[in-house]
């Protein structure tokens, strides 16, 4: 894999960072769960770190912005995804995204840490580019941990009267 990219991750949502297909090397592959008929494999991969930016729905889309058959696989923590690393999610031909390309969705909680994994599923590249972007799903979870709970309820009334 190439854990380097020349990349760093995007200070604002979203964000849309340059993507290059120079990289050639080609694990780990995916589990059978992200086969769309194209395989498992992820080709010419460059990653990403990407913190989410707020609790909710992030997604990391080369929909209709590379000129290449893209494929995108997620992965969760700190440290470089090995083969034994769970794919949090994947997507090779998104519905109605030109060209092949992509776009994964998943749930994450603000500040948690991801790798985002972009190659091709066959032996094409080309160029391209990848935005990622973080959509709050509950605006009542006021805390952020994805559960709208007495919690979010405890610190609104804390909050009761005027605003400011
Ligand atoms: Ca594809
Ligand atoms: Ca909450």
């Amino acid at each position: 894999m190439d854990t380097d990219g020349g990349m760093s991750p995007p200070t604002r949502q979203p964000s849309r960072l340059s993507l290059s297909q120079e990289a050639t090397t080609v694990t780990p592959t995916l589990p059978a769960s992200c086969n769309e008929g194209g395989g498992v494999a992820i080709n010419k991969d460059v990653w990403f770190k990407y913190t989410a930016a707020c609790s909710g729905t992030v997604t990391a889309s080369t929909c209709g912005s590379a000129t290449f058959d893209t494929r995108i696989a997620v992965y969760s923590g700190t440290i470089c995804p090995s083969t034994t690393t769970v794919v949090s999610a994947c997507s090779d031909n998104a519905a109605g995204c030109a060209s092949s390309t992509s776009k994964a969705t998943w749930t994450a909680i603000a500040g948690s840490v991801w790798y985002v994994r972009v190659g091709s599923p066959g032996s094409t590249s080309g160029t391209g580019s990848l935005s990622l972007s973080c959509a709050v799903t509950c605006t009542a979870d006021v805390n952020g941990d994805l559960y709208v709970d007495g919690a979010d309820l405890g610190i609104v009334l804390g909050a009761w009267g005027s605003c400011p």
